[in-house]
């Protein structure tokens, strides 16, 4: 007896020891969401004010996370002409006042005050300056492309966060399900929160490529669970749906939109979703683009596939999200179907149908020219679609600071004149971003990829923020205010994008990456028998006079699809931006860019230069060790310098193939290769759709 006690004795105070490390770790779960709060606040509700789930959770929040002894008052404001979710912060000498019209907005304005707090800025909000805000966007939503067996297509932070054999289905009654994975339900709350503390409302569950199943009656029932958690923080659900489901799933034997039988089953389904989630947002589609069923399988087009979802939807106030990334093979230039396909429908779709368009007309490049559909349609709703995870800039292993490259988005889109890019459909707009987000304990994978998703949230909110005020905002959240630290990494954040589109694919050079896995160099990649559109020659062009994709006038006539001044911009290769030149032109290896040097030297001083500014990134990140906790500092630290290695293989990679062609000497001071070609060129990463490579798998 005496021994057993002794023994219980030892093996608590072992566990005991080990207790502060197991209970303290740092995993990167906590996200931004890292407060100090001394709870020494009183957070009252205007007089009138009803509480609500939502309400609870902004007092909650501020109740334990707010430092500081004025009185805060949550306080509904009539809606007048203001947007739902719009919000004022003011300061008087008796306390803070947090007025919305809805309650979402007074939780986004908690998040607001604490964020202030947290990044040391609370000196802005004086009695003279309230702060008042109004969402850029009205839908601001993720897109998971999760799919029902777990598994995350181009997701490279593990599995899907939904676990769909453990979430609990709602029953008819609409009585809310009890959760026995309660780890799950808390991770999901987790999920709700940190979208609404960077004012995310909305998210798509499934994966645009939607299994039929995604509609069975069990699924639904399992998304309404989902629907109920996220539902006070402000957040709604939508689902991407296949297109042919009433033919995979419901038995009938088409899908045919025009098909009384059709409507009327898509009717059904929707009237049954709304049932148990009465605020559902509604479906994304992606239809007759790579291989998904769509109307044009039944000889209709974009607008009856579109419409007809739209009228089942209507009456619920639902909408359609309906997806422009279409491109057929044998095409003349992937860049132009978007355009050439939509263009003839522009002004036939419903009022509740936007047509969602990613920012670049071929696939989430590293840089891509904005879409030329996004300035052209003018009676249809549209919506941009950015990529958050990370497929074509290094999946969750390099550090590709994405802000910049929204940006700069925005800013392109700016350029013509406000009368050419009139819009009758700006009513309600929307922003979608495909998600990064998984089952890793911190959520991305990467700990700075986090800064993608805050980033995304925030310019979805306001796009006049600058890309450096959000790092930094992420930055001293995430990690620390101390400037030694948000100084260099905020600088690094910032020069990241650009350096990886100086390793990978500078001056306007796209998708030459191997079919599958996206992600290191194989301008090479020509597997016999393959669609010529999915092989890096289809883009890089490279021959012996020069490289790069013509499409020019005297091209494939992409750039008559720009508004001026862009198309006449675009369209000559003396006052095209260099950033872009081989996206547009197809130039001559010797022709003189504006440094004076020729395009080929220019394309190896982009290798040189980004390689080396990746190799500097893992030495700022070393310097960075004392401000930052072992965890995230080491997983850190074996990223950069993979992402080092990576860039000296692009480098190598990409000057040695590309000199064939060229057959110009290197510059003498372009680092000598220290991969081989041939090696290289017989070297293939295991193709994984679903996860980052190994570095093992890596050479
Ligand atoms: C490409 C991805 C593919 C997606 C597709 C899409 O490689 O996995 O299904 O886009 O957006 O970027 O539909």
């Amino acid at each position: 007896m005496a021994r057993h006690n002794f023994r219980t004795f030892i093996l608590w105070t072992l566990a005991l020891l080990m207790l502060p490390t197991t209970m303290w770790a740092e995993n990167g779960s906590d996200l931004w969401l890292r407060y100090k709060g001394q709870q020494t606040t009183q957070v009252v509700l205007s007089k009138g004010l009803k509480s609500s789930p939502t309400l609870r959770i902004a007092m909650n929040e501020l109740n334990s996370n707010w430092t500081g002894n004025e009185t805060i008052t949550l306080q509904r404001t009539a809606h007048g002409g203001d947007k739902p979710e719009s919000f004022t912060l003011t300061r008087t000498a008796q306390g803070i006042t947090l007025a919305s019209p809805s309650d979402a907005g007074m939780l986004y304005a908690s998040y607001t005050l604490l964020r202030l707090q947290q990044t040391g800025q609370l000196s802005r909000l004086t009695p003279n300056n309230p702060i008042c805000e109004s969402p850029q966007n009205d839908v601001r939503i993720l897109n998971h492309w999760d799919n029902p067996n777990g598994t995350v297509e181009r997701g490279y932070a593990g599995s899907s966060l939904w676990k769909w054999d453990a979430i609990p289905v709602k029953a008819k009654s609409g009585k809310q399900a009890k959760w026995n994975d309660t780890a799950l339900q808390a991770r999901i709350e987790q999920y709700a929160r940190a979208n609404a503390s960077v004012c995310i409302n909305a998210t798509v569950l499934n994966n645009v490529n939607a299994k039929p199943l995604m509609l069975s009656a069990d699924m639904i029932c399992k998304a309404a669970s989902i629907a109920d958690i996220l539902r006070p923080y402000g957040m709604r659900v939508y689902l991407a749906v296949n297109f042919g489901s009433p033919h995979g799933l419901g038995g009938l034997d088409t899908a045919d939109p025009l098909n009384p039988e059709v409507i009327k089953w898509w009717k059904n389904k929707v009237d049954s979703i709304y049932q148990l989630i009465p605020d559902f947002g509604g479906f994304l589609v992606k239809a007759n683009s790579e291989g998904e069923p769509g109307p044009m399988d039944y000889g209709r087009t974009h607008v009856d596939g579109a419409n007809m979802l739209a009228d089942a939807l209507a009456p619920h106030k639902g909408i359609v999200m309906w997806r422009a990334f279409v491109y057929a093979p044998g095409s003349k230039d992937r860049a132009n179907q978007a355009y050439e396909e939509f263009m003839p429908l522009d002004g036939k779709f419903r009022d509740n149908v936007t047509i969602q368009i990613k920012n670049g007309p071929i696939d989430f490049q590293p840089r891509e020219a904005v879409s030329p559909l996004l300035f052209s349609m003018k009676h249809t709703r549209m919506m941009p679609e950015f990529q958050i995870t990370q497929e074509y800039t290094g999946h969750s292993i390099h550090t590709c600071y994405l802000a910049p490259m929204w940006k700069e988005f925005f800013h392109t889109l700016q350029i013509p004149a406000a009368s050419d890019m009139a819009n009758d459909k700006n009513d309600m707009r929307l922003i979608a971003g495909v998600a990064n987000i998984g089952d890793d304990i911190n959520w991305c994978g990467n700990d700075l990829a986090q800064a993608n998703w805050y980033a995304f949230g925030r310019l979805a909110w306001n796009e006049q923020l600058t890309s450096e005020e959000i790092a930094r905002e992420f930055l001293m959240q995430t990690f620390t205010a101390d400037p030694q630290f948000v100084d260099p990494m905020t600088a690094l954040l910032m020069h990241s994008r650009e350096t990886v589109v100086s390793y990978m694919m500078p001056l306007g050079l796209h998708h030459i990456f191997a079919g599958g896995h996206h992600y290191g160099p194989e301008p090479w990649y020509a597997p016999r028998g393959s669609r010529e559109d999915w092989l890096p020659r289809y883009y890089h062009r490279a021959d012996s006079l020069g490289i790069g994709f013509d499409r020019t006038s005297k091209g494939s006539r992409n750039t008559q699809q720009y508004p001026e001044p862009l198309r006449s911009l675009y369209d000559n290769i003396n006052t095209c931006p260099e950033n872009l030149i081989l996206w547009f032109h197809h130039a001559s290896w010797d022709y003189l860019m504006q440094d004076g040097l020729t395009l080929w030297q220019n394309l190896c001083y982009k290798y040189e230069t980004g390689a080396r500014e990746a190799e500097q990134f893992v030495e700022v990140w070393q310097q960075m060790k004392p401000y930052v906790d072992s965890e995230r500092y080491e997983s850190m630290l074996w990223r950069f310098q993979r992402q080092a290695r990576d860039a000296w293989w692009w480098h190598d990679a990409c000057i040695l193939y590309f000199q064939q062609f060229s057959q110009r000497p290197i510059p003498a001071d372009i680092t000598a290769p220290r991969f081989q070609l041939d090696k290289l060129m017989k070297f293939h990463i295991p193709i994984d759709n679903y996860r980052a490579p190994k570095p093992e798998q890596l050479p």
